[in-house]
């Protein structure tokens, strides 16, 4: 029985993420391939309600407490990636450990290194698809909302870091300065691509 592919989706606000996740899920359904869509954070879960009251600017959280907050949020959801993996369901993630540590390194006093030793030991993703958007481009979609850290210097910020976790034997950059349709072809077509090359393959670790 071979296994569903673990796809993540990064890059920064604005990029198209979420709209691509939806629409990849449809028509890999649609196609015939078992297909969940899961994001982080999840918002739904006890751990998932304090990020959500934190990111919404209704409590306050210390730096390394909130980063820790957002790893477990991602652990806690580690049993059931693996056993819809097994099963043979491909899962479609909007952010995962990458987003937790290019934001947290993005703030005063954190390092890389640091931020990504909560996440060692995750699943791996078989791909990264970060959707590239310039500043420029981005400031001429819809603007920034109220939560926490959508501001245009922040995410400057986290737009270098996510640069210093492409790793390429996973990360695959893609330009996103197109038409939500033409992204999505080329999303479809390299998540089939990669469904093929992975569903014989064991899941690896993340940052081991
Ligand atoms: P959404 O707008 O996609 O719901 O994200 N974030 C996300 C972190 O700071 N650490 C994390 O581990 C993750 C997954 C990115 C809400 C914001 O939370 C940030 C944007
Ligand atoms: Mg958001």
């Amino acid at each position: 029985m071979s296994r569903g592919a673990l796809i993540v989706f990064e890059g920064c606000d604005k990029s198209g993420k979420t709209t691509q996740c939806n629409k990849l899920v449809k028509s890999l359904t649609d196609y015939g391939a078992p297909t969940e869509l899961m994001k982080f954070p999840d918002r739904t879960t006890a751990i998932g309600k304090l990020i959500d009251e934190y990111l919404s600017n209704k409590t306050e959280v210390e730096d390394h407490a909130i980063h820790l907050l957002f790893s477990a949020n991602r652990w806690e959801s580690v049993k059931r990636m693996q056993k819809l993996l097994d099963s043979g369901t491909t899962l479609i993630i909007d952010r995962y450990a990458f987003s937790g540590v290019a934001f947290t390194a993005a703030k005063q006093g954190f390092d890389i290194d640091w931020c990504k030793q909560p996440d060692v030991g995750l699943p791996r993703p078989d791909a990264v698809f970060y959707l590239n958007l310039g500043m420029e481009a981005a400031s001429k979609r819809q603007s920034y909302g109220e939560e926490r850290y959508e501001k245009l210097e922040f995410q400057t910020k986290v737009a270098k870091n996510f640069q210093l976790l492409a790793d390429p034997s996973y990360w695959k950059t893609i330009d996103a300065d197109k038409t939500v349709d033409d992204l999505h072809k080329e999303l479809y077509n390299l998540t089939k691509t990669v469904i093929e090359e992975v569903k014989n393959q064991p899941i690896k670790t993340l940052w081991t």
